[in-house]
Protein backbone atom coordinates (compact mmCIF):
# COMPACT_ATOMS: atom_id res chain seq x y z
CA UNK A 1 0.00 0.00 0.00
CA UNK A 2 1.53 3.61 -1.07
CA UNK A 3 1.49 6.02 1.63
CA UNK A 4 2.97 8.90 -0.38
CA UNK A 5 1.19 12.16 0.92
CA UNK A 6 2.86 14.62 -1.30
CA UNK A 7 4.27 13.71 -4.39
CA UNK A 8 6.29 17.01 -4.53
CA UNK A 9 8.18 15.56 -1.66
CA UNK A 10 9.92 12.47 -3.86
CA UNK A 11 12.85 12.68 -6.19
CA UNK A 12 12.54 11.75 -9.87
CA UNK A 13 13.46 7.85 -9.01
CA UNK A 14 11.10 7.35 -6.72
CA UNK A 15 8.40 9.33 -8.67
CA UNK A 16 9.03 7.04 -11.50
CA UNK A 17 8.79 4.10 -9.33
CA UNK A 18 5.50 5.39 -8.06
CA UNK A 19 3.67 6.33 -11.74
CA UNK A 20 5.37 2.24 -12.82
CA UNK A 21 3.46 0.92 -9.92
CA UNK A 22 0.24 2.53 -10.30
CA UNK A 23 0.56 2.20 -14.13
CA UNK A 24 0.93 -2.01 -13.09
CA UNK A 25 -1.67 -2.10 -10.26
CA UNK A 26 -4.14 0.08 -12.90
CA UNK A 27 -3.90 -2.33 -15.60
CA UNK A 28 -4.14 -5.48 -13.65
CA UNK A 29 -7.42 -3.78 -12.99
CA UNK A 30 -8.32 -3.61 -16.33
CA UNK A 31 -7.45 -6.92 -17.73
CA UNK A 32 -9.50 -8.33 -14.67
CA UNK A 33 -12.47 -6.47 -16.26
CA UNK A 34 -11.96 -7.49 -19.22
CA UNK A 35 -10.53 -11.25 -19.01
CA UNK A 36 -13.93 -12.17 -16.86
CA UNK A 37 -16.39 -12.82 -20.19
CA UNK A 38 -15.42 -14.02 -23.09
CA UNK A 39 -15.40 -12.14 -27.00
CA UNK A 40 -18.31 -12.63 -27.71
CA UNK A 41 -19.46 -10.62 -24.92
CA UNK A 42 -16.42 -8.11 -24.96
CA UNK A 43 -17.61 -6.79 -28.28
CA UNK A 44 -20.89 -7.12 -27.77
CA UNK A 45 -23.02 -4.10 -26.73
CA UNK A 46 -24.65 -4.86 -23.13
CA UNK A 47 -26.82 -0.93 -23.03
CA UNK A 48 -26.96 1.63 -25.47
CA UNK A 49 -25.37 3.84 -22.50
CA UNK A 50 -22.37 2.02 -22.96
CA UNK A 51 -19.62 1.22 -24.89
CA UNK A 52 -18.79 -2.89 -25.83
CA UNK A 53 -15.96 -3.48 -22.94
CA UNK A 54 -13.47 -3.50 -26.12
CA UNK A 55 -14.25 -0.30 -26.70
CA UNK A 56 -13.23 0.93 -23.48
CA UNK A 57 -10.22 -1.21 -23.73
CA UNK A 58 -8.56 0.62 -26.59
CA UNK A 59 -9.59 3.76 -25.73
CA UNK A 60 -7.80 3.46 -22.34
CA UNK A 61 -5.05 2.66 -24.98
CA UNK A 62 -5.33 5.41 -27.18
CA UNK A 63 -5.47 8.31 -24.72
CA UNK A 64 -1.93 6.64 -23.35
CA UNK A 65 -0.69 6.59 -26.71
CA UNK A 66 -1.35 10.24 -27.02
CA UNK A 67 -0.79 11.97 -23.97
CA UNK A 68 2.60 9.85 -22.90
CA UNK A 69 3.99 8.04 -26.26
CA UNK A 70 3.68 10.93 -28.58
CA UNK A 71 2.92 13.83 -26.50
CA UNK A 72 5.31 13.20 -23.55
CA UNK A 73 7.75 10.82 -24.92
CA UNK A 74 7.89 12.45 -28.78
CA UNK A 75 7.90 9.35 -30.05
CA UNK A 76 6.42 7.84 -33.31
CA UNK A 77 2.67 7.14 -33.04
CA UNK A 78 1.81 3.23 -32.50
CA UNK A 79 -1.75 3.49 -34.27
CA UNK A 80 -2.36 6.76 -35.59
CA UNK A 81 -5.09 5.63 -37.91
CA UNK A 82 -7.67 4.60 -35.01
CA UNK A 83 -7.11 7.96 -33.89
CA UNK A 84 -10.76 8.70 -34.46
CA UNK A 85 -12.24 5.59 -33.46
CA UNK A 86 -11.46 6.07 -29.81
CA UNK A 87 -12.14 9.68 -29.72
CA UNK A 88 -15.03 9.81 -27.27
CA UNK A 89 -16.25 13.21 -28.92
CA UNK A 90 -16.48 11.38 -32.59
CA UNK A 91 -18.99 8.18 -31.91
CA UNK A 92 -21.60 8.10 -29.01
CA UNK A 93 -21.92 5.66 -27.00
CA UNK A 94 -24.37 3.82 -28.86
CA UNK A 95 -22.73 3.64 -32.21
CA UNK A 96 -19.40 2.37 -30.91
CA UNK A 97 -20.41 -1.47 -31.60
CA UNK A 98 -20.97 -0.85 -35.39
CA UNK A 99 -17.67 0.93 -35.92
CA UNK A 100 -14.59 -1.11 -37.41
CA UNK A 101 -13.31 -1.58 -33.70
CA UNK A 102 -9.91 -3.95 -32.83
CA UNK A 103 -11.00 -6.86 -31.97
CA UNK A 104 -10.28 -8.32 -28.22
CA UNK A 105 -7.04 -9.82 -29.39
CA UNK A 106 -5.83 -6.58 -31.25
CA UNK A 107 -6.96 -4.25 -28.83
CA UNK A 108 -4.96 -6.38 -25.96
CA UNK A 109 -1.96 -6.27 -28.12
CA UNK A 110 -2.64 -2.73 -28.66
CA UNK A 111 -2.65 -1.42 -24.80
CA UNK A 112 0.54 -3.69 -24.25
CA UNK A 113 2.71 -2.02 -27.03
CA UNK A 114 1.82 1.12 -25.75
CA UNK A 115 2.53 0.45 -22.39
CA UNK A 116 6.02 -1.05 -22.99
CA UNK A 117 6.55 2.16 -24.86
CA UNK A 118 5.45 4.38 -21.85
CA UNK A 119 7.62 2.22 -19.59
CA UNK A 120 10.70 2.95 -21.90
CA UNK A 121 10.30 6.36 -21.93
CA UNK A 122 9.12 6.85 -18.10
CA UNK A 123 12.85 6.09 -17.38
CA UNK A 124 14.11 8.98 -19.46
CA UNK A 125 11.28 11.67 -18.72
CA UNK A 126 12.41 14.61 -16.65
CA UNK A 127 9.99 14.91 -14.42
CA UNK A 128 9.82 18.99 -14.97
CA UNK A 129 10.22 21.67 -17.07
CA UNK A 130 7.43 20.93 -18.66
CA UNK A 131 4.03 21.72 -16.28
CA UNK A 132 2.33 18.26 -18.26
CA UNK A 133 5.37 16.26 -16.43
CA UNK A 134 5.99 18.43 -13.13
CA UNK A 135 5.01 15.72 -10.26
CA UNK A 136 4.90 13.25 -13.26
CA UNK A 137 1.18 14.84 -13.81
CA UNK A 138 0.46 13.26 -17.14
CA UNK A 139 1.30 9.58 -16.00
CA UNK A 140 -0.96 10.54 -12.75
CA UNK A 141 -3.69 12.18 -15.53
CA UNK A 142 -3.73 8.52 -17.47
CA UNK A 143 -3.85 6.20 -14.75
CA UNK A 144 -6.97 8.29 -13.33
CA UNK A 145 -8.52 8.00 -17.02
CA UNK A 146 -7.92 3.89 -16.90
CA UNK A 147 -9.27 3.86 -13.78
CA UNK A 148 -12.20 5.97 -14.73
CA UNK A 149 -12.77 3.80 -17.69
CA UNK A 150 -12.41 0.62 -15.09
CA UNK A 151 -15.50 2.30 -13.24
CA UNK A 152 -17.11 2.71 -16.25
CA UNK A 153 -16.31 -1.10 -17.23
CA UNK A 154 -17.91 -2.13 -14.26
CA UNK A 155 -21.18 -0.15 -14.84
CA UNK A 156 -21.14 -2.55 -18.02
CA UNK A 157 -20.77 -5.30 -15.45
CA UNK A 158 -23.54 -4.59 -14.06
CA UNK A 159 -25.53 -3.95 -16.98
CA UNK A 160 -25.06 -7.28 -18.00
CA UNK A 161 -27.03 -10.05 -18.20
CA UNK A 162 -26.40 -13.99 -17.76
CA UNK A 163 -24.52 -15.72 -14.71
CA UNK A 164 -21.90 -13.47 -12.59
CA UNK A 165 -18.56 -13.47 -14.14
CA UNK A 166 -16.56 -10.99 -11.02
CA UNK A 167 -16.47 -12.11 -7.79
CA UNK A 168 -15.15 -10.34 -4.71
CA UNK A 169 -15.45 -10.68 -0.87
CA UNK A 170 -18.39 -8.64 0.59
CA UNK A 171 -17.46 -5.51 3.06
CA UNK A 172 -17.00 -5.48 5.99
CA UNK A 173 -20.14 -5.42 8.37
CA UNK A 174 -18.54 -3.20 10.99
CA UNK A 175 -21.53 -2.44 13.19
CA UNK A 176 -22.23 1.06 13.43
CA UNK A 177 -23.01 1.58 17.14
CA UNK A 178 -25.01 4.67 18.02
CA UNK A 179 -24.56 7.23 15.82
CA UNK A 180 -26.79 10.48 15.37
CA UNK A 181 -28.51 11.30 12.21
CA UNK A 182 -27.36 14.09 11.46
CA UNK A 183 -24.07 16.13 12.40
CA UNK A 184 -24.14 20.12 12.49
CA UNK A 185 -21.06 21.97 10.85
CA UNK A 186 -20.50 25.87 12.32
CA UNK A 187 -20.79 28.23 9.04
CA UNK A 188 -17.40 30.22 8.23
CA UNK A 189 -15.41 29.77 5.29
CA UNK A 190 -13.23 27.07 4.12
CA UNK A 191 -10.80 25.96 1.27
CA UNK A 192 -12.26 24.63 -1.64
CA UNK A 193 -10.46 23.21 -4.49
CA UNK A 194 -6.83 22.34 -4.22
CA UNK A 195 -3.49 24.47 -5.80
CA UNK A 196 -0.79 21.92 -4.40
CA UNK A 197 -2.45 18.11 -4.80
CA UNK A 198 -0.20 16.90 -7.67
CA UNK A 199 -2.66 15.15 -9.56
CA UNK A 200 -5.41 16.80 -9.20
CA UNK A 201 -7.22 17.44 -12.71
CA UNK A 202 -7.88 20.66 -14.06
CA UNK A 203 -11.76 21.18 -12.56
CA UNK A 204 -10.22 20.88 -8.99
CA UNK A 205 -7.88 23.72 -9.04
CA UNK A 206 -7.50 26.86 -7.85
CA UNK A 207 -7.76 26.54 -4.57
CA UNK A 208 -9.88 29.07 -3.41
CA UNK A 209 -12.42 30.58 0.18
CA UNK A 210 -15.84 29.83 0.01
CA UNK A 211 -18.48 31.16 2.94
CA UNK A 212 -20.58 28.59 3.66
CA UNK A 213 -23.21 28.69 6.14
CA UNK A 214 -24.43 27.00 9.08
CA UNK A 215 -26.05 23.54 7.69
CA UNK A 216 -26.51 20.07 9.28
CA UNK A 217 -25.63 17.04 6.74
CA UNK A 218 -26.80 13.38 7.38
CA UNK A 219 -24.03 11.09 9.04
CA UNK A 220 -24.13 8.66 6.68
CA UNK A 221 -25.62 8.08 3.36
CA UNK A 222 -29.68 7.30 2.86
CA UNK A 223 -29.88 3.72 3.14
CA UNK A 224 -31.96 1.27 1.12
CA UNK A 225 -34.49 0.93 4.03
CA UNK A 226 -35.01 4.58 4.78
CA UNK A 227 -35.35 4.56 0.83
CA UNK A 228 -38.01 2.27 0.76
CA UNK A 229 -39.80 3.67 3.04
CA UNK A 230 -40.16 6.92 0.81
CA UNK A 231 -41.20 4.45 -1.71
CA UNK A 232 -43.94 2.65 0.52
CA UNK A 233 -45.17 6.27 1.34
CA UNK A 234 -46.38 6.52 -2.84
CA UNK A 235 -43.01 8.75 -3.19
CA UNK A 236 -42.75 8.02 -6.80
CA UNK A 237 -46.22 8.87 -7.05
CA UNK A 238 -46.59 12.16 -5.54
CA UNK A 239 -45.43 14.97 -7.76
CA UNK A 240 -45.17 17.24 -5.21
CA UNK A 241 -41.64 15.82 -4.21
CA UNK A 242 -40.24 16.01 -7.55
CA UNK A 243 -39.02 19.22 -9.45
CA UNK A 244 -40.99 19.82 -12.87
CA UNK A 245 -37.97 18.18 -14.68
CA UNK A 246 -37.62 15.99 -12.11
CA UNK A 247 -41.50 14.89 -12.32
CA UNK A 248 -41.51 14.98 -16.61
CA UNK A 249 -38.79 12.27 -16.02
CA UNK A 250 -40.51 9.99 -13.47
CA UNK A 251 -43.69 9.85 -16.14
CA UNK A 252 -41.90 9.48 -19.12
CA UNK A 253 -39.38 6.39 -17.63
CA UNK A 254 -42.09 5.25 -15.10
CA UNK A 255 -39.47 5.51 -12.56
CA UNK A 256 -40.81 2.78 -9.13
CA UNK A 257 -37.42 2.00 -7.37
CA UNK A 258 -34.28 2.42 -7.67
CA UNK A 259 -32.40 0.51 -10.71
CA UNK A 260 -32.16 -2.95 -10.67
CA UNK A 261 -34.59 -2.92 -7.99
CA UNK A 262 -37.40 -6.33 -8.67
CA UNK A 263 -40.49 -6.57 -6.57
CA UNK A 264 -41.24 -9.81 -4.90
CA UNK A 265 -44.43 -9.84 -2.99
CA UNK A 266 -44.01 -7.37 -0.35
CA UNK A 267 -40.08 -7.39 -0.31
CA UNK A 268 -37.97 -5.76 -2.98
CA UNK A 269 -35.00 -7.96 -4.54
CA UNK A 270 -32.31 -6.13 -6.33
CA UNK A 271 -29.55 -7.76 -9.34
CA UNK A 272 -26.07 -7.13 -8.37
CA UNK A 273 -23.30 -8.37 -11.00
CA UNK A 274 -25.64 -11.51 -11.82
CA UNK A 275 -26.80 -12.39 -8.72
CA UNK A 276 -30.35 -12.20 -7.58
CA UNK A 277 -30.30 -11.23 -3.60
CA UNK A 278 -32.84 -9.55 -1.03
CA UNK A 279 -31.89 -5.59 -0.98
CA UNK A 280 -30.11 -5.13 2.12
CA UNK A 281 -31.82 -2.44 4.22
CA UNK A 282 -28.72 -1.32 5.95
CA UNK A 283 -26.89 -0.78 2.86
CA UNK A 284 -26.70 3.13 1.21
CA UNK A 285 -28.98 3.01 -1.40
CA UNK A 286 -27.62 2.57 -5.50
CA UNK A 287 -28.63 3.57 -8.86
CA UNK A 288 -30.85 6.65 -8.27
CA UNK A 289 -30.37 9.17 -9.94
CA UNK A 290 -30.58 12.73 -8.99
CA UNK A 291 -33.75 13.62 -9.76
CA UNK A 292 -34.96 10.42 -7.47
CA UNK A 293 -32.20 11.81 -4.98
CA UNK A 294 -34.10 15.54 -4.95
CA UNK A 295 -37.39 13.96 -4.29
CA UNK A 296 -36.25 11.89 -1.57
CA UNK A 297 -34.77 14.71 0.39
CA UNK A 298 -37.89 16.90 -0.54
CA UNK A 299 -40.22 13.71 1.32
CA UNK A 300 -37.41 13.87 4.48
CA UNK A 301 -38.01 17.87 4.81
CA UNK A 302 -34.40 18.64 3.41
CA UNK A 303 -32.41 18.83 0.44
CA UNK A 304 -29.57 17.60 -1.51
CA UNK A 305 -25.99 19.34 -0.17
CA UNK A 306 -24.21 21.65 -2.47
CA UNK A 307 -21.22 20.76 -3.67
CA UNK A 308 -19.61 22.95 -1.03
CA UNK A 309 -21.09 22.00 1.89
CA UNK A 310 -20.38 18.61 0.85
CA UNK A 311 -16.37 19.47 0.19
CA UNK A 312 -16.54 21.22 3.61
CA UNK A 313 -17.58 18.38 5.94
CA UNK A 314 -15.54 16.35 3.85
CA UNK A 315 -12.29 18.26 4.27
CA UNK A 316 -12.57 21.02 7.10
CA UNK A 317 -10.71 20.92 9.86
CA UNK A 318 -11.81 23.31 12.58
CA UNK A 319 -9.31 22.74 14.64
CA UNK A 320 -6.67 23.85 12.04
CA UNK A 321 -8.90 26.10 9.44
CA UNK A 322 -7.44 24.27 6.65
CA UNK A 323 -8.28 21.62 4.75
CA UNK A 324 -7.25 17.93 4.75
CA UNK A 325 -6.90 15.87 1.79
CA UNK A 326 -9.62 13.43 2.73
CA UNK A 327 -11.82 13.11 5.62
CA UNK A 328 -9.40 11.45 7.76
CA UNK A 329 -6.83 13.33 7.19
CA UNK A 330 -4.06 13.58 4.29
CA UNK A 331 -2.62 9.97 3.89
CA UNK A 332 -3.80 7.94 0.71
CA UNK A 333 -7.32 5.81 1.21
CA UNK A 334 -6.08 2.47 3.17
CA UNK A 335 -8.90 -0.65 3.35
CA UNK A 336 -9.49 0.81 6.98
CA UNK A 337 -10.98 3.96 6.10
CA UNK A 338 -13.29 3.64 3.02
CA UNK A 339 -14.89 1.01 0.51
CA UNK A 340 -13.05 2.13 -2.81
CA UNK A 341 -11.03 0.18 -5.62
CA UNK A 342 -13.51 -2.70 -6.65
CA UNK A 343 -12.53 -4.86 -3.29
CA UNK A 344 -16.37 -5.47 -2.47
CA UNK A 345 -19.07 -5.21 -5.67
CA UNK A 346 -21.25 -3.60 -2.98
CA UNK A 347 -21.44 -0.71 -0.67
CA UNK A 348 -20.90 -1.60 3.21
CA UNK A 349 -23.55 -0.58 5.64
CA UNK A 350 -24.37 3.08 6.32
CA UNK A 351 -21.99 4.27 9.38
CA UNK A 352 -19.13 1.60 8.53
CA UNK A 353 -15.25 3.04 8.38
CA UNK A 354 -14.94 4.85 11.81
CA UNK A 355 -11.95 5.58 10.87
CA UNK A 356 -12.71 7.21 7.54
CA UNK A 357 -15.35 9.82 9.85
CA UNK A 358 -14.34 13.55 9.04
CA UNK A 359 -13.76 16.36 11.68
CA UNK A 360 -17.71 16.83 11.62
CA UNK A 361 -18.70 13.33 12.34
CA UNK A 362 -19.74 12.43 8.82
CA UNK A 363 -19.04 8.97 7.39
CA UNK A 364 -18.81 7.23 4.28
CA UNK A 365 -17.46 10.61 2.27
CA UNK A 366 -15.52 8.72 1.12
CA UNK A 367 -16.39 5.03 -1.00
CA UNK A 368 -19.49 3.12 -1.00
CA UNK A 369 -21.43 5.50 -2.96
CA UNK A 370 -21.24 8.50 -5.60
CA UNK A 371 -23.12 11.39 -3.79
CA UNK A 372 -25.02 13.29 -5.97
CA UNK A 373 -25.00 17.14 -4.94
CA UNK A 374 -27.48 19.81 -5.50
CA UNK A 375 -24.73 21.56 -7.74
CA UNK A 376 -24.39 22.76 -11.47
CA UNK A 377 -20.79 21.62 -12.60
CA UNK A 378 -18.91 24.57 -13.17
CA UNK A 379 -15.68 25.92 -13.11
CA UNK A 380 -14.21 27.66 -10.38
CA UNK A 381 -13.10 30.95 -10.17
CA UNK A 382 -9.52 31.30 -11.87
CA UNK A 383 -10.40 27.75 -13.78
CA UNK A 384 -8.00 27.17 -16.82
CA UNK A 385 -8.25 23.74 -18.37
CA UNK A 386 -5.30 21.95 -18.40
CA UNK A 387 -4.23 20.03 -20.76
CA UNK A 388 -7.38 19.66 -22.64
CA UNK A 389 -11.01 21.66 -22.91
CA UNK A 390 -12.42 18.17 -23.53
CA UNK A 391 -11.95 16.72 -19.61
CA UNK A 392 -14.16 19.75 -18.32
CA UNK A 393 -14.65 22.75 -19.84
CA UNK A 394 -16.87 21.42 -22.53
CA UNK A 395 -19.33 19.68 -20.09
CA UNK A 396 -19.69 22.96 -17.34
CA UNK A 397 -23.07 24.11 -17.18
CA UNK A 398 -26.56 23.68 -15.77
CA UNK A 399 -27.12 19.87 -17.52
CA UNK A 400 -24.40 17.99 -15.55
CA UNK A 401 -24.80 17.32 -11.65
CA UNK A 402 -21.87 17.24 -9.46
CA UNK A 403 -21.21 14.06 -7.48
CA UNK A 404 -18.63 14.05 -5.32
CA UNK A 405 -16.84 10.96 -2.72
CA UNK A 406 -16.21 7.86 -5.46
CA UNK A 407 -18.05 4.80 -4.90
CA UNK A 408 -16.74 0.93 -3.71
CA UNK A 409 -16.09 0.69 -7.75
CA UNK A 410 -13.54 3.96 -7.71
CA UNK A 411 -9.72 3.69 -7.25
CA UNK A 412 -8.29 5.79 -5.13
CA UNK A 413 -6.03 7.34 -7.44
CA UNK A 414 -9.45 8.94 -8.89
CA UNK A 415 -10.53 10.40 -5.78
CA UNK A 416 -9.70 12.86 -2.72
CA UNK A 417 -11.37 15.31 -1.07
CA UNK A 418 -11.41 17.71 -4.20
CA UNK A 419 -12.23 15.16 -6.44
CA UNK A 420 -15.44 16.48 -9.14
CA UNK A 421 -17.43 13.97 -10.88
CA UNK A 422 -20.30 15.01 -12.86
CA UNK A 423 -23.20 13.71 -14.85
CA UNK A 424 -27.22 14.44 -16.43
CA UNK A 425 -29.49 13.97 -13.79
CA UNK A 426 -31.30 11.11 -15.04
CA UNK A 427 -28.59 8.67 -14.62
CA UNK A 428 -28.83 6.07 -12.62
CA UNK A 429 -26.52 3.04 -14.19
CA UNK A 430 -23.51 4.69 -12.42
CA UNK A 431 -22.98 3.77 -8.82
CA UNK A 432 -24.78 6.99 -7.12
CA UNK A 433 -26.38 7.70 -4.14
CA UNK A 434 -26.72 10.44 -1.79
CA UNK A 435 -27.02 12.35 1.58
CA UNK A 436 -29.27 15.27 3.02
CA UNK A 437 -28.73 18.18 4.16
CA UNK A 438 -31.03 20.76 6.22
CA UNK A 439 -30.61 24.63 7.02
CA UNK A 440 -30.83 25.01 10.90
CA UNK A 441 -34.32 26.34 11.53
CA UNK A 442 -34.46 29.87 13.92
CA UNK A 443 -32.83 29.12 16.81
CA UNK A 444 -31.59 25.58 16.23
CA UNK A 445 -27.86 24.66 17.43
C1 LIG B 1 -15.48 12.29 -15.06
C2 LIG B 1 -16.52 10.15 -15.11
C3 LIG B 1 -17.62 12.05 -16.07
O1 LIG B 1 -16.36 8.95 -17.82
O2 LIG B 1 -17.26 10.62 -18.86
C4 LIG B 1 -13.26 9.40 -19.08
C5 LIG B 1 -14.25 10.67 -17.10
N1 LIG B 1 -13.27 11.56 -19.26
N2 LIG B 1 -12.72 9.74 -20.26
C6 LIG B 1 -16.48 10.15 -18.02
C7 LIG B 1 -13.61 10.54 -18.45
C8 LIG B 1 -12.74 11.05 -20.39
C9 LIG B 1 -15.67 11.16 -17.20
N3 LIG B 1 -16.32 11.40 -15.87
FE1 LIG C 1 -12.06 8.42 -21.73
Amino acid sequence: MCTVKDLRELGTEDLREHVAAELSRTRRRSAQLTDAVDDEDLVKQHSPLMSPLVWDLAHVGSQEELWLVRDVGGREAVRPDIDDLYDAFQHPRADRPALPLLGPREAREYVGTVREKVFDLLGETPMEGRKLVEQAFAFGMIVQHEQQHDETMLATHQLRDGPPALTAEPPPQQPAGALPAEVFVPGGPFTMGTSTEAWALDNERPAHEVHVDSFYLDTTPISNAAFAQFIAAGGYHEPRWWSEAGWRYRQKASLEAPRFWLRDGDRWLRRRFGHVEEVPGEEPVVHVSFYEAEAYAAWAGKRLPTEAEWEKAARHDPATGRSRRYPWGDEDPAPEHANLGQRHLQPAPAGAYPEGEAPCGARQLIGDVWEWTASDFLPYPGFAAFPYREYSEVFFGPDHKVLRGGSFGTDRSACRGTFRNWDYPIRRQIFAGFRCARTPIQDES
